[in-house]
């Protein structure tokens, strides 16, 4: 009895064994590869050596995540593909650098800590600890070695060396005037943080404040950052977000001077793109916030009811003032000032419409010719005068006339082109120091101070003798405090911490305090991807050797949110440092692909729409490399892609079915292998390889992973006829093509094969051109059965190809030409005939 159940025991192992063979088990599979990498640290790139070529070198970057607490399918894609090129450059050859980190400081750490006490540095430890997990479970090829983390002391203390460096060269300063504060996230936001008027975070609408902030000039890089747009390899799309947020305008500022100086102002400043427009001024308007409104008002009958309106749009947002919906609103101060040519008076209003911080916060009305002048003009009845008119038809009658033009009624300068009337009219402001040629750029200083506690610290202290006193490098960091009191007030909580804020003056010695604001995160994802490159440095940011080895990124992948946040101030600091001496390159990112979203149930998943898929489960349900399959052969990278089921389902088969021919290797095989199949094979194979790496090198990884399912199907068709050693040849080179796309497979898949080195350490292959060569054929094109012109094209083009090719061939049209064509004979692999009356 005993012996009997022995018997069926092991009758029923075998067949588990059987069972599991012939079947891909993954889950079992992926976490035991994912063990074996991690163990061999497969991924690990070694630091260059001195003077080494960097010819070979590949830095591939995926943009780092918040630890917010899980990955959510967005990340899946971006690291995906990140994932598919490093591994793809890996085995051309390149020495890839391929990082990750965590872009830890930020907001929700904190409101955790409100919200239920915890620790800001332990809840986002304990979420990296977890997504890592969740990396490692998705088969990425990271090199943890160099994982960074911006929250750590030895990593911001570099952050606030950076502060230094740019404090250093003029380019951090604090500034009071009005500033973008959101109410929800308590805090004030920088521009580049402003859509449509909300919080870029929180969606809250945004408020003005008048505070005393710190901000990076980046306006000084301004045209730079426009000018080197053109180098980069970038999505069009993104290159025009910068484009116009940087808003560069060509014009003039103008003075009008004032009768009398008003609190110092002996003119109002203007800035117009259209100073050939100058004689139609007929009146100046400021922006409510001016500083002169209150110097022209004072004493004046409407000093009141000015100051009631100013008080009115102050409320108003920025978006709302300026929507071309809005009602132009406005008031004449009662004030004058001189026309600067004609020396005429002209009235000063405060207008809605204006904005104090775009060009001088001053604009010259010119009804004739700029729409809203017209509207605000007709409106309050100021006189509407004509000064270009357009050198063919007749300007509209109830609108302004914005098109070029000849000047009339311009004194001297009437007759000229409005082109040569800029140039004139603004060199005679000049000649009369009445004003000149400007540039001015829309975008503004980034403001980056915040009033919270999980960030770095801005390192310098206030003291009242020698005012505001950089920390010195040898004290840094400036350590966040301990055990500080998180109330959601509106106050950054690290001023509350008494004794962190009291300090000594690192000039003086005497009593200081501390600054309490921290940085914006951006700032410390502008010069991670520097990092990287040494980040085991305890003495500086980064190597200067070793990233000008690695730098710039080769292939940046990231989302297109990010236009000109993220992006637009990681371009600024690499140009600031490249000033500085300390990195080769003033461009950090070369090339960027920007993926699209990822859609489920029709809308972009979000928390907030409830439509959210948990890679966790997918991943445990279909296995990481059904998972990555499907995520790139859905859509190219750039384009919103469905989840669906169904796909997913598809890539898990479609992954089976390479198994299964594995199995198959030598089950079956032919007395002899049939030398048609074979050759047959060989040319699939050569197409294959060919393919494959050219979809990678175009990104488009959708048409590389479809060529490898046709050519798995046709092996499956071509299998019976196959010998073994054409069967492995072929199978290995399935496997290594799929390597970079469902990395655990194909390492299960080589070993199975008998090899005992990891696949991702093998080249990319090779194929011989020759058998691409062969499907083509020569064939002759011929007029009325003479040869005019020789042809290559595909071996099974078919007739009416063929047809179409040869009467659409240039080199036959000279005998073509004006003849009727009677008919077209066309033999496939020979010729086409083309007979013409
Ligand atoms: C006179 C004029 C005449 C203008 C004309 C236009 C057409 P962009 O292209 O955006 O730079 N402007 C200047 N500063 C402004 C401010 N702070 N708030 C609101 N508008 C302002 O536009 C520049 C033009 O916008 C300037 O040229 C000015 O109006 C207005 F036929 O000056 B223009
Ligand atoms: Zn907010």
């Amino acid at each position: 009895m005993a012996e009997r159940e022995g018997e069926v025991q092991a009758a029923v192992t075998d067949a588990v064994e059987r069972e599991n063979r012939d079947r891909y088990n993954v889950k079992r599979v992926e976490a035991r590869w994912q063990q074996v990498w991690s163990a061999q640290d497969l991924y690990r790139t070694p630091d260059p050596e001195p003077g080494q070529d960097r010819a070979r070198k590949y830095y591939c970057l995926e943009q780092f995540p918040y630890p917010s607490g899980h990955l959510h399918m967005g990340h899946v894609r971006v690291y995906t593909l990140g994932d598919v090129i490093a591994r793809y450059r890996r085995m051309r050859g390149d020495h890839v650098l391929h990082p990750m980190g965590w872009d830890a400081f930020g907001l929700p750490a904190e409101n955790a800590a409100i919200k239920s006490g915890v620790d800001p540095q332990h809840w986002t430890e304990t979420n990296i600890e977890y997504m890592k997990r969740q990396m490692q479970g998705m088969g990425l090829s990271f090199d943890w070695q160099r994982e960074v983390r911006t929250c750590n002391p030895d990593y911001y203390r570099f952050t606030q060396e950076l502060f230094l460096l740019l404090y250093e060269r003029g380019l951090a300063y604090r500034k009071a005037g009005p500033v973008n504060w959101c109410p929800s996230c308590e805090t004030v936001l920088a521009n580049e943080q402003v859509e449509e008027g909300r919080c870029w975070r929180c969606d809250s609408l945004v408020e003005k404040r008048d505070l005393t902030q710190w901000y990076f000039r980046i306006t000084d890089y301004a045209q730079r950052l426009l000018d080197d747009l053109d180098r980069l390899h970038w999505p069009e799309e993104i290159k025009v977000q910068q484009r116009n947020w940087i808003g560069r305008s060509e014009g003039a500022v103008i003075r009008f001077p004032l009768p009398e100086p008003k609190a110092g102002y002996a003119d109002i400043t203007v800035f117009s793109t259209r100073p050939d427009t100058l004689y139609g001024a007929t009146y100046v308007v400021l922006a409510p916030e001016h500083p002169l409104v209150e110097a022209l008002i004072e004493g004046l009958p409407q000093a009141e009811a000015v100051r009631a309106f100013v008080a009115e749009e102050r409320r108003h947002s920025e978006i709302e003032r300026t929507a071309e919906t809005t009602e132009k609103r406005g008031l004449f101060t009662g004030a004058y000032a001189l026309h600067p040519l004609t020396g005429e008076p002209v009235p000063v209003w405060v207008a809605n419409y204006v904005l104090v911080d775009y060009g001088t916060g001053a604009v010259m009305g010119v009804p004739a010719h700029d729409q809203r002048d017209y509207l605000f003009a007709r409106k309050y009845g100021l006189p509407v005068v004509t000064v270009v008119e357009p050198e063919t038809g007749e300007a509209p009658a109830d609108a302004a006339w914005t098109g070029p033009g000849r000047l009339v009624r311009s004194g001297p300068f009437s007759g000229l082109t409005s082109e040569e009337g800029k140039t004139a009219i603004t060199a005679e402001l000049a000649r009369r120091d009445r004003g000149g040629p400007r540039i001015t750029y829309r975008m503004r200083d980034w403001l980056i101070s915040r009033q919270r506690y999980w960030g770095a610290p801005i390192p310098v202290v206030h003291c009242d003798r020698c005012g505001v006193v950089p920390v010195p490098r040898d004290q840094l960091p400036v350590l966040l405090p301990e055990n500080v009191v998180f109330t959601g007030t509106g106050r950054s909580p690290l001023a509350g911490a008494q004794d962190w804020v009291e300090t000594t003056c690192p000039a003086c010695g005497g009593p200081a305090r501390r600054e309490t604001d921290t940085m914006d995160t951006f700032v410390d994802s502008s010069w991670y991807y520097l990092r990287y490159a040494s980040p085991e440095d305890t003495t500086r940011p980064f190597d200067p050797a070793r990233v000008a080895y690695w730098m710039p990124v080769d292939e940046y992948v990231g989302g297109k949110e990010h236009a000109v946040l993220h992006l637009l101030y990681s371009r600024f600091f690499t140009k600031v440092l490249y000033d500085a001496g300390l990195v080769p390159v003033d461009e950090p990112f070369s090339s960027l692909l920007a993926q699209g979203m990822v859609i489920y149930q029709g809308k972009k998943m979000s928390k907030s729409k409830g439509n959210t898929l948990s890679p966790e489960e997918i991943i445990a349900h279909w296995g990481a490399d059904a998972t990555r399959v499907f995520m790139l052969f859905a859509a190219p990278p750039e384009k919103d892609f469905e989840w669906s089921d169904q796909g997913v389902e598809g890539a898990y088969r479609f992954l089976q079915r390479v198994y299964r021919l594995a199995v198959r290797l030598d089950q079956a095989l032919p007395a002899a292998p049939d030398a048609g199949a074979e050759a047959e094979a060989a040319r699939r194979r050569a197409r294959t390889v060919r393919k494959v790496g050219e979809d990678i090198e175009r990104r488009t990884f959708n048409t590389a992973i479809s060529a490898l399912m046709e050519w798995t199907n046709s092996l499956y068709q071509l299998w019976e006829g196959l010998g073994v050693g054409a069967r492995r040849e072929h199978l290995e080179t399935v496997v290594q093509l799929l390597a970079p796309f469902a990395p655990h497979l194909a390492e299960e898949l080589w070993h199975r094969l008998g090899h005992a080195d990891s696949v991702h350490r093998q080249p990319w292959p090779g194929y011989d051109p020759a058998l691409l060569v062969e499907q083509e054929v020569e064939i002759a094109l011929q007029v009325n059965g003479r040869v005019r012109a020789k042809l290559r094209v595909a071996r099974e083009a078919g007739p009416e190809q063929l047809e179409q090719l040869a009467v659409q061939d240039q080199r036959l049209a000279p005998y073509l030409n004006g003849r009727r064509i009677v008919k077209v004979v066309a033999i496939p692999g020979r010729l086409v005939n083309v007979v013409v009356a």
